[in-house]
């Protein structure tokens, strides 16, 4: 049996459900879930509202109480088999005598999976794959994390129409506009880490925090990761918690950009600006390890100067990395400022 159009309005229900404002970032999935009739009318909704919470479906099932005998439960992701947190939802569904469950992406998280296998032996109908493209769009950075074991990677590049991040004295105030950096602000707070090298913290002494992000409340402040041998200062301002509060700081003692990556990992983390200087950039880029570049582009010349990315090892053009544009952005300049340029690549 496919899927109605009662069912295939349900999930974009359940779509909107789990994109709901205001869930804290966190290392889980956003999901929704409804429950619907034999004559498509919609029972109970539900939503999760991040880790520790109820799942979705655990949520709708309470708001349905008896009411869920004999339903349709519409869900964006595959009902979780396993305990974790909460209990498995594959198990309260057949218990709370749910007769059908359609769900959109398949759960890639080898921990949780299985749901529909279990549901399907207690005699549900089960159908997976309905909008599974949106399901798996709105939680992108977590599928792409559990698909590949490892935080997705945003790198922000910031420089001079020269390419450049800082002059030759090493003064860097400000190449990019006001705009620019407020901007940046804002895609730190949609992050959970941010990454540097041990001397971007010895030269720059950056605070690392996010400060204007105001289209967001920001429930907790990302991870600041510092990764490198070399020895950190206390006295730095990433120490400083009368500047930083609610910020925490990991030093990672790697050099090596898949052991960084690990380590982070291995703490739930999944999404990582990296922020770093040159060469760090550059050992990720050598690596394969950006998933997305964020560059700011200002129209200010440096000419000599410090570049924004260290030697990528490219000697010739056939060898060029050539990223797709997903998007470009002018920001307009504030306060007789000039505009800069956000480009976004994949
Ligand atoms: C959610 N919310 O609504 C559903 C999830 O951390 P736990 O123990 O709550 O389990 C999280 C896993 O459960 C998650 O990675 C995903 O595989 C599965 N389903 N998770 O956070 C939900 N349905
Ligand atoms: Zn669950």
């Amino acid at each position: 049996m496919t899927s109605s159009h009662a069912e295939r309005r349900a999930m974009q229900r359940a779509l909107e459900l789990a994109a709901t404002p205001g869930v804290p970032l966190g290392p889980n999935p956003r999901v929704g879930c409804v429950l619907l009739d034999a004559d498509g009318g919609t029972v109970a909704e539900g939503y999760h509202r991040g880790a520790g919470t109820d799942h979705a479906e655990a949520d709708a099932l309470a708001q349905a109480g008896p009411a869920a005998r004999g339903t349709t439960a519409v869900v964006t992701l595959e009902p979780c088999n396993h305990t974790g947190r909460t209990g498995p939802c594959a198990q309260a569904l057949v218990e709370a005598g749910v007769r059908r469950v359609v769900f959109a992406q398949a759960d890639p998280n080898p921990v949780a999976a299985g749901g529909g296998e279990t549901l399907r032996a207690a005699g549900v109908q089960v159908e997976g794959g309905l909008l599974a493209d949106r399901a798996r769009e709105l939680n992108r950075v977590w599928t792409f994390a559990v698909d590949h074991g490892r935080p997705f990677v945003t790198w922000k590049f910031a420089a001079s129409l020269d390419g450049r991040s800082a002059a030759a004295d090493g003064t860097s105030r400000w190449v990019s506009s006001t705009a620019a950096r407020h901007d940046t602000h804002r895609l730190r707070a949609l992050c959970d880490t941010m990454l540097v090298g041990t001397n971007t913290v010895a030269v720059d002494d950056p605070r690392l925090t996010v400060r204007d992000a105001d289209d967001r409340p920001l429930d907790r402040q990302p991870l600041r990761a510092v990764m490198g041998e070399r020895q950190l200062d206390p006295g730095r301002r990433i120490f400083d918690t009368e500047l930083t509060p609610g910020a925490e700081t990991v030093h990672l003692r790697t050099r090596d950009p898949h052991a960084a990556l690990a380590e982070l990992y291995a703490r739930d983390r999944q999404h990582v600006f990296l922020e770093g200087g040159p060469t760090l950039a550059a050992a990720f880029v050598r690596a394969g390890l950006v998933d997305e570049i964020v560059a700011y582009v200002a129209p200010v010349l440096l000419g000599a100067g410090r570049d924004a990315v260290a030697d990528l090892g490219i000697t010739t053009i056939a060898d060029a990395l050539r990223p797709t544009v997903t998007d470009v952005t002018v920001l307009d300049g504030v306060d007789g400022e000039q505009p800069n340029v956000r480009l976004t690549m994949t």
